[in-house]
């Protein structure tokens, strides 16, 4: 009791000396060996960017800095952005303005950027994003903050310097379409689990984003003239989860936000197959007139809208177009995969229908690939889930629709499809189009993929992510990462920048950012992480 009583008083004291030359060092260790830490070189960024030009001194941000815009309100939430995004670990005040000089400049300008270029001019007094479009300007943040270390994407304060180096990047994509699609019909993911992933796809300049809204398991938008589509047909999941739908503003905000980050929703409602939800939901559109029940497996090509009746078509019409009313992007993807029970001439007379109902809403068709087995609407594109060295005659059918006009999408399953496991140890996804590890990922040339294609139908690049076996954020994160920054490279760097040696490197450098944003990623062996 008295001995305790005599050293109590003195803890304190010695607690407190301790930490003062704790927060001593720190302070030193903090201060030093980060300004000699020399800044990220202009070309360690996914999607390799299509020219660097290295040189001069580089920008250093600190509390002087400002971002400084274009009197433009949309160039001015691009700076709000961006400050929004430094500001947590630098500390500093990063004030958006459009006076003063200096700083971190974005510019609009005409020139020759293409409709999403842009130039990031680094030296001693600033940094200058120049672009024709703000898409371009948005792109060009993203390159700015790869520039920057890692502990950028933390959300408290940092100790470190900020630098870009010096030079000039002058950056455009190679394909116009550049996507990500997400499966919220197998199972169901909220609007800021949709939103998350709109963050980390814009990160890498992926510009589209699918959303298969409709499937056997669960239908997941409302439709007011057909409600039961949503109420019943989205109430369940794979498993027989509680399911859920967006309602037309939960869409409304996907799509807003979406339209934050430059990215364009692409909603799928896929017909006539995987429709069981559809058809649990509404009897009169069965052939038979008998509601099947509710379906919560993962098998696929049992189902089919009833090609024969006017009520089929009376329901599509209904659904594209409020769908479309919703929808400010250019398309409508119409599924048309694996349609097993509907019958060949049954398919071919439902799209002949149903493509005309999508131009009528002003909405453009995108289809599965199988849609190059029917006779493709004018203008439509066709997404290409094949695999490599199989099913020669319908390779050969896709690439004959590529030569008479059909744009085509490339989502090869063997390499981007996100749900292939990596190895046979992965725990999520499957295996049916085999194991998918990073580099076999990455390493395919989409202007030469599909022999026979004309090399101007290509039109882009999308990484499908189905969710059969997918339930939380974590588990999109760790099936999408590394593998979709990979895809959005293809999408975007020119094809002569491509290499797995100096890719996996550049690749390697996205670990630490992925760590600081909370993404939980694929550590492949096949890519030289540093430590953590
Ligand atoms: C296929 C099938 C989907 C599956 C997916 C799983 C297409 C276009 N249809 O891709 O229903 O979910 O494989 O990888």
């Amino acid at each position: 009791m008295r001995r305790n009583h005599s050293t109590t008083p003195r803890t304190p004291r010695v607690l407190a000396a301790l930490l003062l030359l704790a927060a001593a060092g720190a302070f030193t260790l903090g201060a030093a060996p980060a300004a000699e830490a020399a800044p990220t070189p202009l070309n360690r960024v996914v999607p390799a960017p299509a020219s660097v030009t290295p040189g001069g001194t580089p920008y250093r941000i600190t509390r002087a800095t400002a971002v400084r815009v274009d009197a433009s309100a949309e160039v001015r939430g691009i700076g709000a952005y961006l400050a929004g995004l430094l500001r947590p670990a630098t500390g500093y005040p990063l004030p958006v303005t459009d006076r003063g000089t200096g700083g971190i400049r974005l510019h609009l300008a005409s020139g020759d950027f293409g409709a999403e270029g842009y130039r990031l001019q680094s030296g001693a007094r600033g940094v200058t994003l120049t672009a024709r479009t703000p898409a371009g300007l948005f792109h060009g943040v993203q390159t700015l903050r790869q520039l920057l270390p890692a502990a950028v994407e933390k959300r408290t304060v940092q100790r470190t310097t900020w630098q870009i180096a010096g030079g000039t990047v002058q950056d455009r994509p190679r394909y116009a379409y550049r996507g990500a699609m997400l499966d919220v019909s197998r199972h169901f993911f909220t609007v800021a689990q949709v939103e998350r992933y709109i963050d980390q796809l814009a990160l890498y300049k992926v510009n589209e984003l699918h959303l298969h809204l409709s499937d056997d398991q669960g239908w997941r938008i409302a439709v007011d003239s057909w409600p039961r589509l949503a109420s019943y047909g989205g109430s369940t999941q794979v498993g027989g989860g509680r399911g859920g739908f967006y309602t037309k503003d939960d869409y409304r905000e996907i799509v807003r936000y979406a339209a934050s980050r430059y990215l364009e929703v692409v909603p799928e409602i896929d017909m006539p197959g995987h429709t069981n939800a559809a058809l649990a939901s509404y009897a009169q559109l069965t052939c038979d007139g008998v509601a099947p029940p509710l379906y919560t497996g993962t098998q696929v090509g049992f189902s089919s809208l009833c090609v024969p009746k006017q009520v089929t078509y009376d329901f599509v019409d209904d659904v594209v177009r409020e769908l479309a009313a919703l929808t400010p992007g250019r398309y409508l993807h119409i599924g048309g995969d694996e349609a097993h029970s509907t019958s060949h001439t049954d398919y071919v007379s439902f799209m002949d229908r149903v493509q005309p109902v999508v131009a009528r809403y002003g909405k453009t068709v995108i289809g599965w690939h199988q849609l190059t087995g029917a006779h493709p609407a004018r203008g439509a594109l066709a997404q290409y889930w094949g695999l490599d060295g199989t099913n020669a005659a319908e390779k050969a059918q896709v690439a004959q629709a590529a030569r008479n006009g059909t744009g085509l999408i490339l989502s090869p399953a063997d390499r981007i499809y996100l749900d292939m496991k990596y190895t046979s140890g992965t725990r999520l996804g499957t295996k049916w189009a085999g194991l998918v590890e990073v580099r076999r990922s990455y390493d395919w040339n989409p202007g030469a993929y599909l022999a026979g294609a004309p090399a101007s139908a290509i039109r882009g690049v999308e990484a499908p992510l189905w969710s059969e076996t997918l339930t939380r954020s974590a588990d999109i994160e760790y099936m999408a990462f590394p593998r979709l920054a990979g895809a959005a490279e293809l999408g975007w760097s020119p094809a002569a920048t491509h290499g797995w040696n100096a890719y996996r490197v550049r690749l390697a450098a996205q670990g630490p950012r992925w760590d600081a944003l909370g993404i939980h990623y694929y550590r492949s062996p096949q890519v030289p992480w540093p430590a953590r």
